[in-house]
This record gives C-alpha cells, structure tokens and sequence, in this order.
C-alpha cells in the first residue's frame, strides 16, 4: 500500500491530523513529544468514482454518492527538532521509520504559536516559515549520515574487478527506501569520482539531498489555519507551491460529529450540515469550523492526502474486475477495489498490484469502458476499468 507519513516539530498537530484521517485513538496534547511511538494506520484518499457514469452507483462501503475513497497507509510519528539527525529531541530512530514513506506531509503550526522546539509561545510570536527548511535538512543530513555509515563497504567492494560505482550506490539507497529511478537520476545529474576513496563528505552530502529530494518528496500542511494569522498562511505558501491550509482540529470535530449521527458531511466536501441534536457551545464549534472551511474550501486534511497521492506523486485510480460488462466481481460487487498506480503504468502492473500470480499469469487485458482488449504497453489513467485475464484467475 502507498504510504503517506506526517512529519514536522512537536506540537504541530500531527497526532490529531493522524487521528482525523484514521480515527484511531491516539495521545494528542499542547506539549512537545506527547507521541513517542509511532502510529500507523489506514486513511484513504478521495477520488471520482466511475460508477458515476453508470445508471447506479456502485454500494460499495468506500463509495458515498459517487465519492470515491480509496486506502493509503499514514503514519504518525514522534516530533522533530532541529539536530534530530545527531539524535537531539527524541532523536533519529524516528527519521528512520520515515524510510518506507513515498511522501511526507510535513505539519507546520502555521498560526505561529508554538516555537521552534514545539513549546506554546503566543499566538503569531513564532514564524512558521522558519519551519519549514529544517525537515528538509534533517532528512538530508539523515540519508547522508547513512551514506557515510556504508561508505567502508563500497571501498571494500571497489576492490573487485567487477566494481560499478552506480551499481553500489544504487544497492545502498534503494536498501533504505530510495527509489532505483530517483537513484539513477541523481547520479546523472552530479559530478563524482568513480573511486570511492577520493570520495568527500560533500560528495555524500549532495547525493543524499538529491536522492532524498527525489524520493521523499513534501507536501507543507499549513495547520491551525483556525487560529493563523492570514499572513502566515500566505507566506507558507509563497515559499512552497504544495501547501494546503488545515484545521486537523475541525476535521476531528466534524467527523466525530459524524460519528456521532449529528453531522452530515464527507471527508473532503467544502461544507456539511448540523442534522441532530447539539448543545448550543457545540454549534457554535461547528459553525466557527464552517467559516474556516469557506475561507479553505474545505478542512484541508482530505485536501492535503489527496494532493501528495494524486498531484505531487501523481499517482492514479484503477479499477480491476471480473466481468466487464456487469464491472463486478465473483461474489457480484459492483467495482470491488481500487488500486494507485504510478504513472505509466500499464495493465500488467495493475495485475500486479492485484496478486503476484495474477501478475505472472497475465495474457491479456480488456478496457470495460470501451469493451475492447488493451496492449501490454497501453498506459492506463484515472478512472480505468480493467479486467486483467490470467492463467491464475
Ligand atoms: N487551533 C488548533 N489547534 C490544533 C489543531 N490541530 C491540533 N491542534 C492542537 O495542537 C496541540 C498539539 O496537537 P498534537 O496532535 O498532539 O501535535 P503533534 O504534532 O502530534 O505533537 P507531538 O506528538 O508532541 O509531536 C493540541 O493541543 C491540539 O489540540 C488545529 O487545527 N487548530
Ligand atoms: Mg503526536
């Protein structure tokens, strides 16, 4: 499954995006390091469904009225702080559990009211901007640090005949979650000995930025725009084009709502209704969040997944099944799963994503949109529905 990881300094509100998105139970607190270990959990990404072009909608529990939502795994880990590479803070075993991640969300405390160690200062005391870079570099001098710990063994192995440099380095950084194109690019791209010995800490360095600029790449979650002064928000996202303004608090509020039976709303609308019973203090809770979501459009949380997923790793939505003509599976449902796939890919890859066997049986597959059998190298986009035939199915 994609993985999505939160990142950023204590105190940001990590743990209550987390738990707006999952709604799993977990600590949130206004101290740093309230999380300590790490939480890992299902949330979904939200996309068109296409049985909004067929007469009925599909049913599915993931479905509502045509909104599509589809699984990504998010983790939630604990609060970083600048030098949290040397193992300041609570130290680098937390950069660490950032290796799997394909993006990372970086949660900022944009209304300025924590400071750079995730201690509460007063609101607007603290500028969000100055945030932002220290996740980058903490990420780089992390992935650089690694780089330095293995370099003994590529000078160990340049001592064969048959030693490739690229080869080496490609082998290291994939083994810690880099991806073998990110690699590859990287490389084309800098200036280096091919000898590992003449090999400097600077040389390390900048293929560690580049390999992790490449591979992990951020999206700024600009939270607490509740209580953000407007120019906070604004500067964010002039020094990062990928910034979405969040209430996560707003987002737990209305889904708890939800929850509750007393609100109507999904995950990502720009609005909801009160359709229960509530108390006068909650209503004015909820209607002070329906004015943040109408300067936003909307919350941010789903906004904010759905942008690392779709735009920044542009990844689709493709939709395998059994029968092309009824769009079901075996048992009868009507579009039964939704995979991402990276673009490019091609209906082997989507029977790949559906099993390893499906995968090595591939023969041929059908477009059940058009009715009619795709090639091997097709391309497929958002919204496909495919029925892969194997030899395993
Ligand atoms: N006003 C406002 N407060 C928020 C929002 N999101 C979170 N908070 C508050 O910010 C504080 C910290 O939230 P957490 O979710 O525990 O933050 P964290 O980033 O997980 O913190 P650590 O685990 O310590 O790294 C809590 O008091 C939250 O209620 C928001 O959108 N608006
Ligand atoms: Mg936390």
């Amino acid at each position: 499954m994609l993985s999505v990881a939160l990142a950023g300094k204590p105190n940001a509100g990590k743990s209550t995006f987390y738990t707006a998105a999952t709604m799993a139970d977990v600590d949130v607190a206004n101290y740093p390091f309230t999380t300590i270990d790490a939480n890992r959990g299902v949330t979904h990404v939200r996309t068109e469904c296409p049985c909004l072009d067929r007469e009925k909608h599909c049913g599915h529990e993931h479905c509502h009225d045509g909104k599509r939502y589809v699984p990504v795994e998010l983790l939630d880990v604990a609060g970083l702080v600048p030098g949290a590479h040397e193992g300041r803070g609570l130290g680098n075993q937390f950069l660490d559990e950032l290796t799997n991640a394909d993006v990372i969300l970086h949660v900022v405390d944009a209304s300025g009211g924590t400071d750079a160690e995730g201690e509460p200062v007063e609101v607007g005391e603290h500028d969000p901007v100055e945030d932002l870079q220290f996740i980058e570099e903490e990420m780089d001098l992390w992935l650089a640090s690694i780089v330095e710990r293995n370099w003994e063994s590529v000078e160990r192995a340049s001592r064969s005949p048959d030693f490739d440099i690229d080869e080496q380095l490609t082998e290291m950084l994939t083994g810690v979650g880099a991806t073998e194109l990110g690699v590859a690019r990287a490389l084309r791209g800098l200036d280096y000995p091919e000898d590992p010995i003449q090999w400097t800490d600077d040389h390390r360095e900048a293929l560690a930025s580049d390999v992790r600029a490449r591979t992990k790449p951020i999206v700024v979650v600009a939270n607490k725009a509740d209580v953000a002064p407007p120019e906070n928000v604004q500067h964010l996202k002039e020094r990062n084009e990928a910034t979405i303004p969040t209430t996560a608090d707003g987002e737990l509020a209305l889904r708890k709502g939800v929850e509750a039976g007393v609100v109507d709303y999904d995950p990502g609308d720009p609005d909801f209704e009160i359709t229960g019973e509530v108390s006068d203090d909650q209503r004015a809770g909820l209607e002070r969040i329906r004015e943040v979501m109408a300067e936003h459009g909307g919350t941010g949380v789903q906004e904010a997944l759905d942008t690392a997923v779709y735009d920044v790793l542009e990844h689709f939505t493709a939709y395998p099944v059994e029968d092309e003509t009824h769009w079901t599976d075996a048992s009868g449902q009507v579009l039964p799963d939704a995979h991402l796939l990276a673009p490019g890919s091609t209906p082997r890859d989507l029977a790949y994503a559906v099993h390893s066997d499906i995968g090595d049986g591939y023969l041929h597959a059908v477009d059940a949109r058009e009715n009619r059998r795709i090639g091997e190298d097709h391309e497929l986009s958002e919204g496909d529905v495919v029925k892969v035939v194997s030899t395993a199915n």
